[in-house]
């Protein structure tokens, strides 16, 4: 099987809009798979309902397309009924965080052996560009038109506390680190959640200030931070500037989880 045989051509074209960051994501997990030499036949790619979520509808594998924010639900059923499978999830912030916030925090408090992607874009792209909890403080959405007066969901620091085991954000800028992190979370037992910070162009892009596709990806680049180096400053008493990025690993550890074939 060659990397590109993962992909499904006769879906194509794809949906997505020139300059978006979710066909990195989904190569960089593609990547990742492929380097694991998995068998398609022993994968399946669950999502649940947005542009990120209709990354399994590309991929040759066995996959469900489900309801919004429903992924993880449709996933835990999969993986319980045959726990040899290798479960991936796709997911956006809204349907993970908003509608599905629940089903995301309960399947990290199982720890269950799924693989979750999520592709960050700040807002619901797929329905126009309203604002999600992840969108930033200021961010501007067609539902936080003079910006967001509300703190935004730190996603990862939510999948700590309830319990996953492999925990780690990278962006779209870091294509080699994140490839590295989703081969680390497909093979760490239990809940791996894996965010990723991406671009949406035409429905966020546009309405911040960014003119290129380019210049998103530049504050990418620019506005993260290695986790490590921001609490060594926050160590040291001094301040990570606001709307800091903070990509790495934030947990690798060996809860008892669910779905493992021993
Ligand atoms: C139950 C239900 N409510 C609302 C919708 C409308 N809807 C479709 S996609 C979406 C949000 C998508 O945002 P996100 O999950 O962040 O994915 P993105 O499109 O940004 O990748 C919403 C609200 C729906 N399909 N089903």
């Amino acid at each position: 099987m060659t990397f590109l045989e993962w992909f499904r051509a006769d879906r194509l074209p794809h949906i997505y809009c020139t300059g978006c960051g979710n066909g990195t994501v989904i190569n960089c997990t593609l990547s990742a798979v492929d380097e694991l030499g998995w068998d398609p036949d022993r994968c399946v790619f669950i999502s649940g309902i947005g542009c990120s979520s209709r990354a399994p509808g590309y991929i040759i594998t066995d996959s469900l397309h489900t309801t919004h924010g429903r992924a993880l639900a449709f996933a835990t059923g999969v993986k319980m009924a045959d726990p040899t499978l290798h479960v991936v999830v796709f997911t956006g912030d809204g349907d993970l965080a908003a509608i599905g916030g629940n089903h995301f925090i309960h399947a990290c408090r199982r720890n269950i052996d799924l693989t979750v992607v999520c592709m960050n874009n700040q807002i619901y792209g797929m329905t126009g560009g309203q604002g999600s909890p992840t969108t930033p403080v200021g961010g501007i959405s067609t539902t936080t038109p003079y910006g967001s007066a509300e703190p935004a969901f730190d996603l990862c620091a939510l999948a700590v506390a309830a319990g996953a085991n492999y925990v780690t954000r990278w962006t779209t800028y870091h294509v080699k680190e994140l490839t590295k992190a989703v081969h680390a979370g497909l093979t760490h037992p239990g809940l791996s959640f894996i965010e990723v910070f991406v671009q949406c162009p035409t429905n966020y892009g546009r309405r911040n200030r960014f003119k290129q596709v380019s210049d998103q990806i530049e504050f990418l680049k620019t506005h993260s931070m290695i986790r490590q180096k921001a609490e060594r400053i926050r160590g040291e008493g001094g301040q990570v500037k606001d709307g800091t990025i903070e990509i790495g690993e934030f947990v690798k550890r060996s809860r008892p989880a669910m779905g493992v074939v021993k």
